[in-house]
C-alpha cells in the first residue's frame, strides 16, 4: 500500500490501492477506466468489484441502518414507465397497461449527514471525474435533486423492485448489503432506443420470458455503472427468510443544477420540496420516450 493511497480521506471508504481515484494519471486508474468503458460498450453495464473495501461497506451500512426509518416504501403496482393508471390508448395486455408489484423503498437525499460516508462518496470530486471518464462524458455533477440525488434502495424480506426503465441515462450503485437469497439485479440490455420503444420485447419479459435477460452476481462493495434508460431492469424478490437488501444509489448529471419532476418525486418519496416546484416550471425534455 502506498502512503498516498492510505492518507487520502476517500481511502476510508474506497479501495484506493486497487482503484487510485486520487491518482488519475496512474496506470491502474486508466486500466479501471478502460475496463469499465469496454463493459459499458458491450451492454451498457460495468461492474467494478470491491470498489468499497469491507470497512467502508460497514460504515455505509451503519449509516443506512441509522436512517432506514425514513424509507419511503411503495406499495403501488406500476408499469415499466412508472405509470400507475390504465391507459385507454393501449390494449389491456400492452406493457403500458401491465402493472407489476413494486414494494421496495428509497431513503431520501435529505436523510444523509453532509459529512457521513454516503455523502462523502457521492460528493467526492474524484468520483465524478472517474465516472465521467468511464462513461466518456466530459464532466459530471452531483444530481442536484435534494431527494433523488443520493438515495438508498431498500428491499426488505419479501419485497421486489419490478421491471422498469430509468429516467436518467445512467445510474451508479454500490451494493451495501446483499440478500441471502433473491434480490438479484436483472436486465435486458438495450431493449429500447431513443426512437423505438421495443414494446414487443418488453412485453415478453413482463410475461416471464428470460430471453436476453442477464443476472448480475453483485457483492457488497461492488460499484455498478448502468445505462438504465434503454435497458429494462429489476431487482428480483428478496426471499421472505432473507436479510434485507441495501444499495447506495448515486445520481449524477451532465449539467449542474438539475432537479427531478414533481410527479416522479411524489411517487418515489411521497413528497416534494420547493426546489421541485421551481424546476418544474423550467423543465425541458431531452427525448420523446413515454418515460
Ligand atoms: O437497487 C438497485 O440495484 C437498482 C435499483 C433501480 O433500478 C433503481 O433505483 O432505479
Ligand atoms: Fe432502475
Amino acid at each position: 500500500m502506498t502512503s498516498t493511497a492510505s492518507s487520502h480521506p476517500l481511502g476510508e471508504l474506497i479501495d484506493l490501492v486497487k482503484y487510485p481515484l486520487d491518482r488519475p494519471e496512474s496506470r491502474d486508474y486508466w486500466a479501471s477506466v478502460m475496463t469499465a468503458r469496454n463493459q459499458l460498450g458491450v451492454d451498457g453495464c460495468a461492474v467494478i468489484n470491491d470498489f468499497v473495501h469491507p470497512r467502508g461497506v460497514t460504515a455505509l451500512n451503519q449509516e443506512i441502518l441509522s436512517q432506514k426509518h425514513t424509507t419511503h416504501f411503495s406499495d403501488q403496482a406500476m408499469n415499466p414507465y412508472f405509470h400507475f393508471e390504465h391507459n385507454p390508448h393501449f390494449s389491456d395486455d400492452h406493457p403500458m397497461n401491465t402493472f407489476l408489484e413494486r414494494s421496495s423503498g428509497f431513503i431520501p437525499g435529505d436523510s444523509w449527514d453532509r459529512y457521513g460516508p454516503m455523502s462523502q462518496i457521492f460528493r467526492a470530486p474524484e468520483m465524478a471525474t472517474f465516472l465521467a471518464a468511464c462513461l466518456q462524458i466530459s464532466e459530471l455533477h452531483c444530481y442536484a435533486d435534494p431527494l433523488a440525488g443520493l438515495t438508498s434502495n431498500i428491499l426488505d424480506p419479501g419485497q421486489l423492485f419490478t421491471w422498469h426503465f430509468d429516467t436518467n441515462d445512467f445510474a451508479v450503485t454500490i451494493l451495501v448489503q446483499q440478500a441471502d437469497s433473491g434480490g438479484l439485479f436483472e436486465y435486458a440490455p438495450q431493449i429500447r432506443s431513443a426512437s423505438n420503444e421495443g414494446f414487443h420485447l418488453v412485453s415478453k419479459i413482463l410475461n416471464g420470458s428470460r430471453h436476453e435477460v442477464k443476472t448480475l452476481d453483485l457483492r457488497p462493495g461492488d460499484l455498478q455503472i448502468f445505462r438504465g434508460r434503454h435497458s429494462l431492469h429489476r431487482v428480483s424478490r428478496v426471499s421472505p427468510e432473507s436479510c434485507s437488501r441495501h444499495a447506495a444509489i448515486y445520481a449524477y448529471t451532465e449539467k449542474p443544477g438539475v432537479v427531478g419532476r414533481v410527479e416522479r418525486t411524489t411517487q418515489l418519496f411521497g413528497r416534494v420540496l420547493p426546489e421541485h416546484l421551481e424546476a418544474e416550471r423550467e423543465r425541458v425534455r431531452s427525448d420523446k420516450l413515454v418515460d
